[in-house]
Formats: C-alpha cells, structure tokens, sequence
C-alpha cells in the first residue's frame, strides 16, 4: 500500500509570497558523475504578504546541500531545517543574500525535469516546478528575479553553453590545475526579471543554424537553432517557421520581439511538445527537425504550429505570466488561440477549425466527461503537471475564440494592447485578462467568466418552429451542463452562438430578428444567457434549414432533430464550411449508430444509398478544395462514436466503421480510383497548403481502396510505399499495409525499419504505425516490440509511440479478455518509477473505463487497483489512478 496520501494545493488558499527574489546567481559546474550549483539570491520580504514575520521556506527536490551561508557568513546547523522537500531558515533579516551550494545528479535524472543528461549532453525543463531540482528557491511564478548564469563545463564534449538572455563573458580554464580535459565556461544575463519556470541551460555539443530577423522598428534580431552534430539539413523549415511567427505577430498583435537573439534547442528526449524559456526555448526534435524525405505534411505543419506557439508565448506567458499554476490557461489558453489563428492564416481557416474540432471532441469533451474533468482554471491538485490538459489548453483557446467572438476582431486586439499596457512585467490572473477584454470591449463579461470555474461540455438543445402564413420562425434553445466531480450543479454560461438561416436553393437568408427594422448580415451571433431562450427571426419567406453553431462558436454538444435530407442539404450548400463538414458528420454518425445497434442485435447493417451518393458528390467536389474533401470524407472516430454510447462497445464500434468504410470503396471505387490519380501532385515536394491538400484527398482514396482488400490496390499502395519521395506519401501507404492481414505488410515494415532506423523520429512513427493497427495481433506485436532494439522505455517520443499507440487503438486496447488494460498497467508501473509525468499521462488510458460493460470494467478495475497500490507511487499516477477509481 501506498504511504501518506500527497498533499493536495487549492487555489483558495492561495497567498502572496512571503520573500521575494531580486536576483539570482546561479554557479554551475558540470563535472562527470554530478553537477554542482552554488546559487546566490538576493532576497527581501514582500511588503504585500499578510505574514510579516513568517520563515524563509525554500523549495527543493532531489538536492544534496553542500553548505549555507546568509550575507556571507556560513549558517550554523541550528539556524535552518533541511528536510525532504523544502528548506527552511526561522530568522532572517529584512532584505539579504543567500548562497547555497548542492550537488545534483543529472545523469540519473530520468523524470526530464530539472537538468537532465540526453545523447549530446545537458539540458533543463523547469515548468511547472522543475527549477527546485536545481537549486533551492522559492518556485513559483510569482517570484520574479534578474538571473546571471555562469555554466562550467568540458570544453570539448560540450563545447555549447547556452542560457537565458546575453552571454556577456566566456573563456577556458585549460590550465587549471588538477582539471584534464580541459573546461571552459560561459556567463549569461537575462536582463527580464523572470520566474524560475523559464529559466533553461544547455550545455552539449550541437551544431548551429544562424539567421537573422529585422523587426518592423529595425532592430537586427539574431537566430539560432542548435541541433544534434550533422541534422542542420533538417532545421531549415524551423527557422522559417520562426520568420514567418515574428512577422505575423507584428502584423496581427502589434508585437515584437524584445530580445537581441532568440535561441531554439531540440532535445531527443523531452517530456512535451516545446518549452518557451526566455531568449532559449527547448524543443523536441519533433518540433523542429524535417525534411521531405523524413517527416510528413502533418509533421510540417505542427511545426509551423509549435515554433509559433512558442515564439507567442514570449508576450503571452513570458512578458505577463501566471500569478500561480491554476491561471495556466491565461497564458496556454491564450497562446493556443494564437497558434490557431496563425496556423489558420498560413493553411486553410476552415480546414484548420475542423482539425480544431475533431481534437478537442477526441480528447477535451472526453476529459470533460470523466473522471479527470476539470474546469479551465482547476480548484485543486496533487500534482500540477497532470493539468496540462486538453481543457487547460483546449478548452482555454476555445473560451478566448469566444471572447473574440463576442467582442470582435477590432474589441479583441483592443483588449490585448490594454493587457499588456496594464500587466507587462507581472504575473496576473484569468480575471484580470477578462477584465482588459471587458473594458476595452464594453461587454459586460460578467456572467462569461463562469466558463473559467465550470468543468464539463455544455449542451445545447435547439428547437424550430417555422410559422409560413407569419414568415416567422422561431429558435427555442436550452443549455444545461452535466455534474463533474465536485460539480453537481451548473448555471447558464454565456455562449456565442453563431447561426444562419439557409434556403432551399442553398443561399442564406438575411436575418431579421423581431423588433429590428431592417434584415442584416447572413450569420448572426446570439447570446445566449440563461437556461432557455426564443429567437424569433422574421420576413422569413420559406421554411429554411437552420445552420447552427456556425464555426463551431463555442465548445458545445449541439442537439437539434436535423433529418437526413437536412443534413444533406447542409452538407451540399451550407456557406459555412465548418457547418458543412459537421452535416456529413451528423450524416456519418447517424448511419453508424444505427450500424452498431444492428451488429450488436446479430445482424448485418445495410447502409442507405442516398449517404452513398452524398459521398460521391462531396468526392466528385474534392479538387475544388482538397483538403475540405479530405476531412469531410474521413468518418467519425471511433473515440467520437465510443462518447456518443452509454454503454461503449468497441467490437461493435469498430466493425460498423470498418463495414461502411468497406461500402464506399465497393461503392465508389471507380471514383476514389480517378480521384487518386487525378490528385498526383507533380514536381518537387514541397510541404506548402495547396499539394499537401492534393495529397491528404490522394492519400485518403488510397486507404479506402485499401479497404477492398484487392491485390491490385495493395500492388498500387506497395508501388507508392516504394516510390515515394516524401514521408507523407510512404506513411499513408505503410499505415494502410499495416492495417491489412497481406504478404506486403511485413515486407514494407522491414524495408521501412532497415532504411531508417538511424532516424529516431521515423523510428517512432514505425512503431506508431505498428501499435495503432487494427489487426488481432497487435498487442502480441507491441509486447515484442518493447524489446526491440528500436524501443527505449526512458525515452518519452518511444513511449508515446508505442505504448501511447496501442492505448490510442481503441479496439485493441478494449480487447474484452482486458489483457490491453493488463498490458497498460505494467507500463504504467514500469514507466512510473522512471519518469512519473509520463507514467501519468498514459495511465489517462484509463479514464472512461466506467463506459464499458462489466467484464471489461472489472478488468480495468484491477489494473487500476495494481497500479494505485505499487509501492512508491508518484504523487503524479497516483492522482489519476485514485480519481478514476473515485
Ligand atoms: N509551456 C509549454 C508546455 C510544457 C509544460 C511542461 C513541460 O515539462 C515537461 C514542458 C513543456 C508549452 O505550452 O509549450
Ligand atoms: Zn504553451
């Protein structure tokens, strides 16, 4: 059994430090099996903490004090309390300087938080509380402090010291005695007082990609992307991706860069995505190596995506931060808004929403409707790292899409400019960015702001009443919002809710609302703000069909009693391209609900021509818009149909889709056949919006054919496996081989494993490949992968790839004899007492266990149990394991 239950921090008790921190010095000398940091801080009570007379407590994790002084003198034993966690002093004088030297030990850092080592040398994560691994220090992000850096190391195993800032000096120490080889050692300054979450250091040997920027008030801006030795062939697509972020936010926010240079690291093994440290982001190599031959269309795009997302956060998150770790969404929410935006300038806006959408139904409506679910600013929590989540990230960007919605483009970048007029420099809360909207905008934002304190997806349930003789038709929307955890009653948010009105020759119909004089616009956004409310639209000349929820105007599960021939209309004619997309879903999901409840009756679905022929139209439509065809052909996942049952069958979910995917292809064969050569994108790669488009409309013919099953397709997809120039088309032909019982299968797997298994990117995505097939056999061949020699558990890409996949493979990972959720235990387990941050995210595997029937829930009860009761759990899994057991 597990030792005392982790301590658990709610915002309620939050309280301004008690000391601040001025500057600090940090000293860091790398030598082989430590690393030794002797930090100087200069710190003063805050005249704003209520407890004048409170001890200094310090933050501390994993660190050996090696010695203590206070303004120089060395602190006696008596005068300070070394515990586990924490350091503490009972009387210090008003304003002082602390050094504390302690030793750490990098290289059996597996958690990646802190410094760590990796393949070409040292590294640090700090957010959320990685920095007390480092040194002793009040960590929170209302502490801010100027920071000087000086980092010591070999010279010629890591010849690249780098942190935060400026280096202002730098020299070797070739000569010093007793010290072969010889060292060398750099001093930066980071002129912006900072919290300790973005601090960073590097010291490894990497090679540098160096560019340039002029900002649009003239200032030079150095560019550097360091990488592993021989990949600066991969990071161009980066450094543009950066380019393109800084003039974008110039042009949209008026924002530019402070800083002389910007520095991205990429890093093999990492936790997330990317990390914005001030001046020096750490990426993973994910985000930031490509090239045509080794990453996918989707991988470039992330890029674009990351890079920005980051170089964004130098405003939004760095020059006006968190007060404390439940505002995160102020700087994530926010900063995924602008990700999205740029992401939505670069390639197609409603291609972007529609991936938008099916992320946050794939991951964040889910969240929200289990035992995980929590609101956009959380109330409590163990550990603060399982809240980076869909909700916090997600959910946010949604609630800052709504505020923009609300207010409008113009009121929006008003209130951003009187953000950062009034909080440059600090750290801040959600309200006080609400607020910044509120009075640049002059909408009461009042009752908008419950959406920061209510967990779980709203529903909207939407009636129409068409009244011809009147040319009236009236809209009588609900809202409600299930119980959460600790939620059981909900009030009325306020929600934009975007609507037009579309006519039976397909054109929108100006709407009039009663009481107004005149029609205006085709769209209108209404607010919605208590639990039940009429429109009425008047001079309405024709019974129209309503298009509801335009652009998906707010992060809701919308009900209205659309027929067939509605949604096919919609889905033909609706100028919404969003809402169009959504009709063929509502289409799909309806055919496949019913698919499901006849599979589990015993007989066989039989499916309407009338989808048939509505397919082939939005087919035949596809090179008008590639990539909207694309999406509007993929079918709902089975993720999305598994949320949509009370009881969730994943056999039953599974086979509905795999039959109706099996129907088109039979269906519509000669026309996926012309669409994929129709869609060949000649000449040279290039991962760009519009033959990426051609290719993801190519790419999806291909895997419907595949479903055919026909020697002939799987000649076609070997041939284009083989003849590729760029991963994007390889992988789609791999993924589908490896979705098919066939003699092809292992030859491409082979081939594709011998040609790049010096690439651990490309390694990772033929694990993921292998993990995510729908063939029996799957979690037998995820189990030997792990020891294969391409797998390693203390890698976090591997894991996600590998382990991630199979928890992601629905059907498997459900298979009904629970040997997935067996399988997922272990790994948990494994995994926890490396690296606990990811142990934690894969354990989410778990949250919707309640959905299955009771041979599949008892199975995952006792792999829940197991996990709970391992010895030495981490405070991390242990929250998300008890939670789900709640
Ligand atoms: N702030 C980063 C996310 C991040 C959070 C925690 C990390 O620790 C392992 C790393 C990165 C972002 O939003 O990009
Ligand atoms: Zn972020």
């Amino acid at each position: 059994m597990r030792d005392p239950v982790p301590q658990v921090t709610y915002l309620k008790d939050y309280a301004p430090p008690a000391f601040l921190i001025t500057s600090v010095d940090l000293d860091v000398d790398i030598e082989d099996e430590f690393t030794r940091v002797r930090a100087t801080l200069a710190l003063q009570r805050n005249p704003r903490s209520a407890d004048s007379a409170a001890p200094l407590v310090l933050n501390a994790d994993e660190l050996e004090l090696e010695a203590i002084a206070l303004n120089g003198a060395p602190l006696p034993a008596s005068a300070y309390a070394v515990e586990a966690n924490r350091l503490t002093i009972s009387s210090v004088p008003a304003q002082f300087a602390l050094t504390t030297v302690c030793k750490i030990y990098p290289k059996q850092n597996t958690k990646l938080m802190g410094l760590y080592a990796s393949k070409d040398g040292y590294f640090t994560q700090c957010e959320a509380e990685g920095f007390r691994r480092i040194t002793y220090f009040i960590d929170r992000p209302d502490v801010m402090a100027r920071y000087s850096v000086t980092i010591h190391a070999d010279q010629a195993t890591y010849p690249v010291l780098l942190s935060n800032g400026n280096l202002v000096a730098s020299g070797d120490a070739s000569h010093q005695e007793g010290k072969t080889p010889a060292r060398h050692w750099a001093r930066w300054e980071d002129p912006f007082p900072k919290p300790s979450y973005l601090f960073a250091m590097v010291a490894a040997k990497l090679d540098k990609l160096e560019d340039s920027f002029v900002t649009r008030s003239g200032r030079n801006v150095g560019l550097q992307i360091y990488v592993e030795p021989g990949k600066l062939d991969q990071c161009g697509f980066a450094m543009q991706a950066l380019k393109k972020a800084m003039r974008w936010d110039e042009e949209v926010f008026g924002l530019e860069l402070d800083l002389d240079q910007y520095m991205i690291v990429a890093v093999g093994d990492f936790n997330m995505g990317a990390m914005e440290n001030k001046g020096l982001n750490i990426f993973n190599t994910k985000y930031v190596l490509a090239r045509p031959d080794i990453a996918t269309d989707g991988d470039f795009m992330h890029i674009d995506r990351v890079v920005g997302h980051e170089y964004f956060h130098n405003w939004t998150g760095n020059r006006v931060t968190c007060r404390d770790w439940f505002q995160l969404s102020l700087t994530e929410g926010l900063t995924v808004f602008r990700d999205q935006e740029f992401g939505a300038d670069l390639y197609s806006r409603p291609v972007a929403r529609i991936q938008e959408v099916r992320g946050l139904r794939a991951a964040q409506f889910p969240e929200d409707a289990g035992p995980m679910a929590h609101p956009v600013r959380p109330q409590s929590y163990m550990e603060i790292s399982n809240f980076y989540t869909a909700t916090v990230y997600e959910k946010g960007a949604e609630v800052v899409r709504m505020i923009h919605t609300l207010i409008g483009r113009e009121n929006f970048r008003k209130g951003m400019d009187l953000y950062f007029r009034r909080f440059d420099g600090q750290a801040v809360t959600m309200d006080d960015f609400v607020q910044a909207m509120q009075d640049a905008s002059g909408t009461d934002l009042a009752q908008f702001r419950r959406w920061y304190d209510q967990a779980g997806t709203p529903v909207l349930e939407v009636s129409s009443a068409y009244d011809a003789p009147s040319q009236r038709l009236t809209l009588t929307v609900k809202q409600s919002c299930p119980p959460t955890p600790g939620q059981p009653d909900k009030l009325p948010l306020h929600i934009p809710f975007a609507v037009g009105l579309v006519g039976g020759d397909g054109d929108d119909i100006a709407l009039q609302l009663e009481g107004e004089g005149r029609p205006g616009g085709a769209t209108r956004v209404l607010s919605l703000k208590s639990s039940e409310e009429h429109f009425v639209f008047v001079s309405v000349g024709q019974k129209p069909v309503p298009s509801l929820l335009r652009s998906f105007s707010a992060p809701v599960i919308l009900k209205y009693p659309y027929t067939s021939e509605e949604l096919t209309h919609l889905l033909a004619r609706d100028a919404d391209a969003f809402n169009r997309w959504e009709a063929g879903q509502r289409l799909a999901l309806d055919i496949l609900l019913r698919a499901i409840s006849t599979l589990q009756a015993g007989t066989e679905p039989v499916f309407r021509e009338s989808f048939v022929a509505a397919v082939a139209r939005v087919l035949a439509d596809g090179p008008t818009d590639p990539a909207f065809a694309a999406e509007a052909l993929s079918l709902p996942s089975e993720v999305y149909l598994a949320e949509q049952m009370k009881m969730v069958n994943p056999d039953a979910i599974h086979a509905a889709r795999v039959r109706l995917r099996r129907h088109l292809a039979h269906s519509l064969r000669a026309e996926f056949a012309a669409m994929y050569v129709r869609q060949r994108v000649a000449g040279p790669y290039s991962p760009d919006a519009d033959p990426a488009a051609r290719r993801s409309l190519r790419n999806l013919c291909l895997g419907y054919l595949m479903e055919l099953d026909d020697p002939e397709v799987r000649a076609l997809c070997m041939e284009q496996f083989d003849r590729a120039d760029n991963m994007t088309d390889a992988m789609a032909a791999l993924a589908a081989l490896a979705n098919c019982d066939c003699p092809e299968r292992a030859q491409a797997l082979d081939r594709f494993y011998a040609k790049w298994r010096g690439e651990p990117l490309v390694v990772d995505k033929w694990l993921g490949v292998q993990a995510t097939s729908r063939l029996p056999g799957t979690l037998t061949q995820v189990i030997r992968l792990l020891s294969h020699e391409a797998f390693n558990m203390r890698n976090p890409n591997k894991v996600y790839a590998l382990i991630g996949g199979l928890r992601s493979n629905q059907v498997r990972f459900h298979a009904a004899d629970g040997a997935g959720y067996h399988f997922l235990a272990d790994q948990v387990i494994a995994l926890d007492a490396l690296n606990p941050t990811v142990a934690a995210r894969m354990a989410r595997g778990f949250d919707r266990w309640r959905k299955f029937d009771a041979v599949r829930q008892s199975h995952s009860r006792s792999a829940l149990e197991r996990i709970r009761d391992t010895r030495g759990l981490s405070k991390d899994t242990f929250e998300v394991v008890s939670r789900a057991l709640a």
